[in-house]
């Protein structure tokens, strides 16, 4: 594979360049307005450009904490298979930013042909992208971003501003439905620092501040079930009785909390006393909201790996990429009282996005 690098990392850096020119490509809830969405391209399209030689590719993950991301990894490991010509080399970096490094380093070290990284956070990355850069080996991004740096080729996963949004959105088409006049809410964060946590805290936020609604707490939870319930439980003791909202922002997250609720006899869902809201939508979360249990679940589309492979396939081919690709998201709700929200995207753009009412169907269909 080697022969191939160099013409790939210097078409990729061209194409970098006339990607940042158009913005790239985006999906339905994505930022921006051109056309090509992951969901629609041909992604899993064998590697075949190497005459039989496997294509190397190391995958830092960021560990293994939710369902989000065991989804994840199955889905990289499935497109990245010997059959599909590579050889993946896969590391979980067990949510440690300098276990990471360290794992993007040896892969350098080892001379693989692609890099994969899923940044546990969204800083840090400059130092080892330029040594990536300088050993000629191109670095994709799936799901969470990277803002200190452009020295990767291309990037595919989701616009998390849009998933807070969206869910500030719905909150308040259905507190106005409801007659809930007052939000006292409670957030539980993700990782601290992480794109994922920085874009729904954000989007969620902006909603908040413009309808005076009170965010009483926010504390991270780590994206895990442990953190969940652990926030949750100091909540119910220190506000109890003074929020009418929880705000996870993941389902293992909330189904911590729900442990925390239960234990602290609050009642919480569509029949309860708190508006259980939370993100990603994995099929046990869409199981809660089937139930009742969770209002509304805003997903998070974990299934990346046949569009990194694609991605892949093509800068092997010496073709072009797109700088970023954004994954198509639905957004779930329980009861069948309101049928879209309308909101301003992180782009700027006006958006009437339908709202999916769970059935048994959609959570059989879930991932
Ligand atoms: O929401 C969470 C996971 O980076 C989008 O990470 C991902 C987040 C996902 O732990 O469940």
């Amino acid at each position: 594979m080697k022969k191939f690098l160099a013409f790939a990392m210097s078409l990729a850096m061209v194409f970098s360049l006339a990607a940042c020119n158009s913005g790239g490509s985006s999906a339905s809830n994505a930022s921006e307005d051109s056309t090509s969405a992951a969901g629609s391209s041909e992604a899993g399209a064998p590697a075949g450009s190497s005459g039989g030689d496997l294509i190397t590719v190391g995958f830092a993950q960021v560990g293994h904490e939710s369902d989000w991301r065991t989804a994840s990894t199955n889905s990289v490991q499935a497109a990245f298979s010997k059959d599909k010509g590579f050889d993946l080399q896969f590391v979980d970096c067990d949510n440690n930013s300098a276990k990471q490094l360290e794992a993007v380093r040896n892969f350098i070290q080892q001379g693989v042909d692609y890099i994969v990284i899923d940044p546990i956070v969204s800083t840090g990355w400059d130092t080892v992208l330029t040594e990536a850069q300088s050993a000629g080996i191109p670095v994709i991004v799936i799901d969470r971003t990277i803002d200190d740096s452009d020295k990767y080729v291309s990037w595919v996963g989701s616009e998390f501003t849009n998933e807070g949004l969206a869910a500030g959105a719905w909150l308040k088409a259905y507190a106005e439905k409801k007659g809930i006049k007052e939000i006292n809410a409670l957030v539980i964060e993700g990782t601290t620092g992480s794109s994922a946590q920085i874009g729904r805290t954000n989007g969620f936020k902006k909603y908040a501040d413009a309808n005076g609604w009170k965010i009483l707490d926010s504390q991270s939870g780590n994206f895990t079930q442990d953190g969940g319930q652990s926030v949750m439980e100091s909540y119910c003791k220190s506000y109890q009785g003074k929020f009418n909202v929880v705000v996870c922002q993941n389902d293992n997250e909330a189904f911590g909390a729900e442990d925390a609720m239960n234990a602290a006899g609050v009642k919480y869902g569509i029949d309860g006393d708190v508006v259980l809201i939370s993100f990603d939508a994995c099929k046990a979360g869409l199981k809660e909201v089937l139930s009742g249990k969770i209002n509304a679940d805003f997903q998070c589309n974990p299934l990346q790996g046949p569009f990194c492979a694609d991605i892949i396939s093509k800068l092997a081919a010496g073709q072009t990429v797109e700088k970023k690709t954004y994954m198509k998201e639905p957004w779930y709700v329980s009861e069948d009282v309101l049928t879209d929200i309308s909101y301003t995207n992180n782009a700027g753009n006006d958006v009437t996005e339908p709202l999916i009412h769970v059935t048994q169907d959609v959570v059989d269909k879930a991932y």
